[in-house]
């Protein structure tokens, strides 16, 4: 096993509220080997896709177990597992939270006062409003209400024109610890026609400075979704702390094509 407390939700919320760097990995299949392989791969943190994935209720729990299952591999640095929910919503939230997730990430969130809500929506009464039903994190995130309100991690996604209109006050949110750039939404919210319109660069990096100074004024984590580890790199150095570097799914692609054309290279 790991460290133990390296992989520990408690471990990773201290490690991003001091905006340490950590770096994650995203998981869009309902492929469980799979992902208890990646999580012992070196990660810090597993982010299941609930929102785009192919990741259902039984996915996230099978996800969840599978990281953990990961995190305890002899040798491995340990990991934990974060889902992006399908919505800010207290019933996602909620039950990624019970299903064992040290944090959630909480997408289209697009003010101030929906990131209260994410948060809310995360910590138990007096802090906010999720409901006591642990059937799983009972077992390691807490357990305790209150354990579990320090050590359960939030981000709210900040992909939305409103997001990036209110971002400084969104920052500000008390028990929020980070924010998360959607690139592919927000290019799109910046008016691109598409997620990877070059002519928006420009804007997406300016929005980009925005997030990373509102989360510095307010002391929280500044995060955002890349594709490569040169990409997470760059993103690393301009002062993120909260990268998540690539994914199954675009691995699996790329590693197939990759494969592919060297073996048929040899057809000439
Ligand atoms: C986005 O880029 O919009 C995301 O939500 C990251 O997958
Ligand atoms: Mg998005």
């Amino acid at each position: 096993m790991g460290t133990g407390s390296q992989g520990s939700a408690a471990e990773f919320a201290r490690r991003v509220r001091g905006r340490e760097a950590v770096l994650g990995y995203w998981v869009a299949l309902d492929a469980p080997p799979a992902t208890e392989r990646l999580a012992a791969t070196g990660y810090d943190l597993v982010v299941l896709d609930a929102q785009h994935g192919l990741i259902d209720d039984r996915a996230v729990l099978a996800g969840l177990t599978a990281v953990d299952a990961g995190a305890s591999v002899p040798g491995a640095p340990g990991a934990v597992g974060v889902v992006r929910v399908a919505a800010n919503d207290p019933t996602p939230i909620g039950r990624a939270l019970d299903l064992g997730a040290a944090g959630v990430i909480v997408p289209l969130v697009s003010s101030a006062a929906e990131a209260a809500g994410a948060v809310r929506a995360a910590r138990y009464p007096p802090d906010g409003v999720r409901s006591f039903g642990p059937l799983r994190s009972g077992l390691r995130v807490g357990p305790a209400p209150a354990q579990s309100n320090a050590a359960v991690v939030v981000l709210t996604m900040v992909e939305t024109a409103g997001g990036l209109a209110e971002v400084d006050a969104t920052a500000a949110t008390p028990g929020l610890d980070g924010l998360f750039v959607g690139p592919n939404d927000l290019r799109l919210a910046l008016g691109a026609p598409t997620p990877d319109d070059p002519a928006f660069d420009e804007q997406l990096e300016a929005a980009l400075v925005a997030v990373r100074e509102a989360c510095a004024a307010a002391g929280i984590a500044a995060g955002i979704f890349t594709t490569s580890g040169e990409e997470a790199a760059q993103r690393l150095a301009e002062g993120f702390s909260f990268v998540c570097v690539s994914g199954d799914l675009a691995h699996l692609e790329r590693a197939a094509r990759d494969e592919l054309a060297v073996a048929r290279a040899a057809l000439g």
